[in-house]
């Protein structure tokens, strides 16, 4: 089949959290949550002195990083692995709020042109946040 993709989500950052303590964050492929803060209860801030925050994330070694360092994340790597994509896809990094709307913090569209290029960084932007979010595309 012509197009269809695989997308591998590696590793999401944080440089610059938009709330002083932290970020509720959650991440979206084509519009479905695919990871939430919620399940895992860390949110993300560039301060991890803060309790339960981490400032990497990382899906492909299953491990986050916070104030005590690399941890074990809980989660499982397959589950960040994505077959069978066709045409294009969008991740979406989303900080939830509870007041007032969530924050579409910056999206990023994925296309089976961007196979064999290896690990791509993006940066997700907005809101007063800066992230970085890195992935690999096999095409
Ligand atoms: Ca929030």
């Amino acid at each position: 089949m012509a197009d269809t993709f695989t997308l591998k989500l590696l590793l999401l950052e944080c440089f610059q959290a938009q709330e002083l303590n932290g970020d509720e964050i959650y991440i979206k492929l084509d519009g479905r949550v695919i990871w939430t803060w919620k399940t895992h209860h860390d949110r993300f801030s560039h301060d991890t002195s803060r309790p339960h925050t981490i400032d990497k994330l990382d899906f492909a070694d299953a491990r986050k990083h916070g104030a005590d360092g690399w941890q074990d994340a809980g989660i499982d790597p397959q589950a960040f692995v994505f077959n069978g994509l066709s045409g294009s896809a969008v991740l979406e990094v989303w900080d939830a709020d509870t007041l007032t709307r969530d924050d579409l913090i910056g999206r990023a569209p994925v296309r089976a042109a961007d196979g064999g290029h290896g690990a791509i960084a993006v940066v997700i932007q907005g809101d007063g946040a800066y992230y970085r979010l890195t992935y690999e595309v096999i095409s």
